[in-house]
């Protein structure tokens, strides 16, 4: 069993590296490195210990230390490491030499090929499966690599950091040297080599350096990488405009590889993404894959100062680097697209990951305290509520505030390896205000509910709101990985968080009320201890409370408002966000109800929906066509899984099911002719020239949110205005949304359409993703052996994770009836996956896995089911680290 590595167990490294001289010679199967490390002992940690160097799956060539091969005995090489027992007291230089195999690299972690590409990955502790290494983030060092490969092969060689030469060798082979100037870990190193198409253009920093910045893909596809390299000129701009923070280095390059374990990765000066988020043309990429492609160039560029310049201490620091830069990519987004509705979709994404993940067995705090396998924290906790941290200190102290603070933090950090502690400080100082009651925020897992009871005194003319703040009793040590069983925190561990209240008073008629509280500054209240009463003055009559707007903080919120209150909101708020929310939460009321009376056949006429129905009518009249893309977010019910966690427990996926085909239903019958008309006004005049930007993919949305109720209310014309949008479509968003909706029609039409599809981008990896995925969700019984054919289609391979993703886990983690089949065959098919997957790629195999996150929450006979197939992995022999992990804590 792996042993468990403890925040509280930190200790410096004893030994610190200056330099690092690589050469590496690219071969296929033999590739030769060679590491010069110049060493010294570390002044903070203990003088004459040995030096023990991380090492994974290398072949140890030779080892000399300054120049001379080492003596019998001096050293000691296991399978994980290289021990130089007694290491000089001064600086010294060891170089070693190893050989690893690139092509049997199926982990895709540290030197591997894709689809005859080099390329590497080293976070979280790749490195050492390139050379024997301290492989920690807080040893950081200078680095110059040398590359050398057959010029055929790889013509193109590419390093961290600027070019400093390049010659020939002989008659096939050449070299790259590349030298990066600016100290790092070894996690953020990195290296291509291969044939590959280039596009490039010039950015000058506000600082007047001139960078080249180039985008790498797969020749022919040239014409698919520009909207990628405008997104990094782009994003280099608005951290310029917004932070202050100017790119570092002559050159910033972006290779695009097919096989590829998570989005990107934030390498200096040399980010390797998956393709999926650099590729894009309209006739391949949906609407979100363009916005996507944006925030994600955006997030790995935007790690250059949050990440890299200044880096982590140690893996539980990561959100450090992670909350901080997706709180920069949501900023990023936001400002280039629209604000609300950005908010909206990244609040969609908490709820319906993070927050299932918060409330399940593999729930861990923001900075966790212990972990078995760290590739197991790339977490939705560590990455998304990691930024609503930032947003909510941004919140709290005021923009200007929260940038001197960033400023400062860059200022102090800078070239580090910092902690949390350090980016706290930064704002302790800016503000004159003491964090540490804020700073729980990292500490506890578990999502936080606020209960806010609201009461009108006509007589003093005073608004009172009663807040009480909880945290669920979770087994966060337990699921942290710090104790083997586990262990409910105990209620009085639990400390109150400092939880930013943004909200307002609208009057039942509409308009806002201007009460005042001398307790509310620019909108937000700030609630500090478990229980909590705020005020209002001289209200004239029961206002509609507004809050948490714009989501102001990652809580749940137990607010009993009526549904007429809620209509006020809908039309009234002066917060979009709330608006948004409170059609959904409607919604969910609707939803809820349904799923626990079972959802009866006649449901679809309930009178709750109807009332429903009505309010959105009065709106996609009011102002549909005015914002379309907010329009699309307030037709879309809550997903399945959200109206599971709000149900909690006992919960039976097919009625939840039915009550939201049921509410599609009625509201598709209800807003049909409404639909119809907007679907026309909205429609592109023949030959509008297509361009991804946000007015244009809002439009788009709100077409197809209208295709989908209209389906499901009338499938018979539903299919057939899908299947001429599928014709005519001159968009893959406009094509995938009609596949999508005739994929919920079972019939000829179905699979004919998915037929034609899947013939028609059969050369097209990423296109076929959709379809595999769009099949993937099919919420029939036939889903599993559909898969299980699809298996067996020439473009699916389990060794490349996005072919996985796209026909594995959007059955695991997006079709919870089929998932959680009462006769377990959605347990069984991800279990055979998962042990399929984990003798090759550990990493995607362990990922797939945390699909049986919620499955306590499911009724007792699935609840067997699940966790007898958990079990089943748990017990397989041979497992990996990173699946017997999260099968231990899945089960503990
Ligand atoms: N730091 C990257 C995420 C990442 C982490 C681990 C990886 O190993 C396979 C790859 C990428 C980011 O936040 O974008
Ligand atoms: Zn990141």
């Amino acid at each position: 069993m792996q042993t468990i590595v403890r925040l509280a167990d930190y200790r410096p490294s004893d030994y610190l590296i200056d330099r690092v001289d690589l050469d590496v010679r690219l071969h296929p199967t033999e590739t030769r490195v060679t590491a010069t490390l110049a060493l010294r002992p570390n002044p903070d940690g203990e003088p004459g210990a040995p030096l023990v160097l991380d090492g994974d799956e290398l072949t140890l060539l030779a080892i000399a230390l300054d120049g001379q091969p080492t003596g019998p005995g001096a050293i000691a090489v296991t399978p994980r490491s290289l021990t130089l027992h007694q290491p000089p007291q001064r600086p010294f230089v060891l170089a070693i030499e190893t050989q690893v195999n690139p092509s049997a690299n199926t982990k895709l972690m540290g030197l591997y090929r894709s689809n005859g590409v080099y390329c590497t990955q080293c976070e979280a502790d790749g490195f050492r499966r390139i050379t024997y290494f301290l492989d920690r983030p807080d040893v950081l060092a200078v680095y110059t690599t040398r590359i050398e490969g057959e010029r055929a092969d790889t013509p193109v060689l590419l390093g961290n950091g600027n070019p400093v030469a390049q010659g020939e060798i002989g008659l096939t082979r050449h070299y790259a040297i590349w030298h990066d100037p600016h100290p790092k870990p070894a996690y953020l190193f990195a290296l291509v080599g291969g044939r590959l198409g280039r596009v490039g253009s010039r950015f000058t920093t506000m600082e007047g350096r001139e960078v080249e910045i180039a985008v790498y893909v797969e020749p022919g596809k040239e014409g698919r990488a520009g909207f990628a390299l405008d997104a990094v000129a782009r994003s280099m701009a608005w951290d310029e405009r917004t932070f202050g923070r100017a790119y570092d280095l002559d050159v910033f390059n972006v290779v695009a590889v097919s096989d590829f374990n998570m989005g990107a990765m934030e390498n200096k000066g040399l980010n390797i993404f998956n393709d999926k988020y650099v590729l894009a043309s309209p006739d391949t990429a949906t609407d979100s894959d363009y916005a996507n492609i944006e925030a994600i160039i955006a997030h790995e560029y935007f790690h250059n100062w949050s990440g890299n310049r200044v880096t982590c201490r140690d893996w539980f620091q990561l959100c450090l680097k992670e909350g901080l830069t997706v709180f920069r990519d949501q900023e990023f987004s936001s400002d280039e697209r629209s604000r609300p509705v950005h908010r909206i979709a990244d609040v969609r994404t908490l709820r319906a990951r993070q927050f299932p993940e918060d409330a399940g067995p593999l729930a861990h705090p923001v900075r966790p305290r212990a972990y078995r396998e760290i590739n197991n924290f790339y977490t939705a906790t560590v990455y998304e509520k990691g930024a609503e941290i930032v947003r909510m200190l941004r919140t709290l102290l005021g923009p200007d505030t929260f940038r001197r603070g960033m400023d400062r933090y860059f200022a102090t950090c800078d070239g580090t390896a910092a902690t949390v502690e350090d980016f706290l400080a930064a704002f302790a100082h800016e503000s004159g205000r003491d964090l540490t009651a804020f700073a729980q925020w990292y500490e506890q897992a578990g999502t936080p509910t606020v209960a806010v009871s609201g009461t009108y005194d006509p007589a003093a003319r005073t608004y009172a709101l009663a807040f009480r703040q909880s945290l669920p009793v979770v087994a966060t040590e337990a699921a942290a990985g710090a104790v083997d069983r586990p262990q409910l925190i105990q209620p009085q561990l639990i400390q109150p968080l400092v939880i930013p209240v943004a909200l307002g008073l609208v009057a039942r008629e509409g308009g806002p009320v201007e009460a005042v509280s001398e307790r509310v500054h620019d909108g937000v209240f700030v609630l500090e201890t478990a229980e909590d009463t705020l005020v209002f003055e001289d209200v004239a009559a029961p206002p509609v409370p507004s809050l948490f707007r714009g989501f102001s903080a990652p809580v749940k919120v137990e607010h009993a408002l009526t549904r007429d209150e809620r209509l006020t909101l809908l039309a009234h708020d002066g917060d979009a966000f709330n608006r948004w929310q409170a059609a959904q939460s409607l919604a969910m009321d609707v939803l809820v109800g349904r799923a626990k009376a079972g959802a009866p056949r006649d449901a679809e006429a309930g009178p709750e929906g109807a009332a429903l129905s009505a309010a959105l009518a009065t709106f996609l009249d009011g102002e549909a066509l005015a914002d379309p893309a907010f329009a699309a977010l307030v037709l879309t019910l809550p997903e399945e899984q959200e109206v599971a966690q709000t149900l909690q427990a006992e919960v039976d996926p097919d009625a939840i099911w039915r009550a939201r085909q049921s509410l599609r239903v009625q509201l598709g019958r209800d807003l049909g002719p409404r639909l119809r008309a907007l679907r026309a006004a909205l429609a592109e005049p023949a030959g509008t020239p297509f361009s991804p930007d946000a007015a244009s993919a809002g439009r788009r949305a709100l077409r197809n949110a209208a295709l989908d109720l209209v389906t499901a209310a009338d499938p018979d014309a539903g299919t057939a205005l899908a299947l001429a949008q599928l014709d005519a479509a001159t968009t893959m968003t406009d094509r995938l949304a009609a596949l999508a909706s005739v994929s919920l029609v079972p019939g000829e039409a179905r699979e004919g359409a998915l037929a034609r599809f899947g013939e028609t981008y059969r050369h097209e990896p990423l296109v076929l993703d959709k379809w595999f995925a769009v099949q993937a969700m099919i919420p029939e019984d036939g889903t599993p052996d559909r898969i299980r054919g699809l298996m067996r289609h020439p473009a699916f391979s389990l060794g490349n994770p996005n072919r996985v993703r796209s026909l594995i886990a959007s059955f695991s983690l997006n079709n919870p009836t089929q998932f959680h089949r009462p006769d377990g065959a959605g347990y069984d098919l991800t279990v055979e996956v998962v042990l399929a997957l984990d003798g090759k790629n550990p990493q995607v195999a362990a990922r797939l896995l945390t699909s049986f996150n919620t499955w306590r929450m499911v009724e007792g006979g699935r609840r067997r089911r699940a966790e007898a197939a958990l079990r089943r992995v748990a017990e397989a022999p041979g497992l990996s680290p990173d699946v017997s992990d999260i099968a231990g804590r899945s089960l503990a």
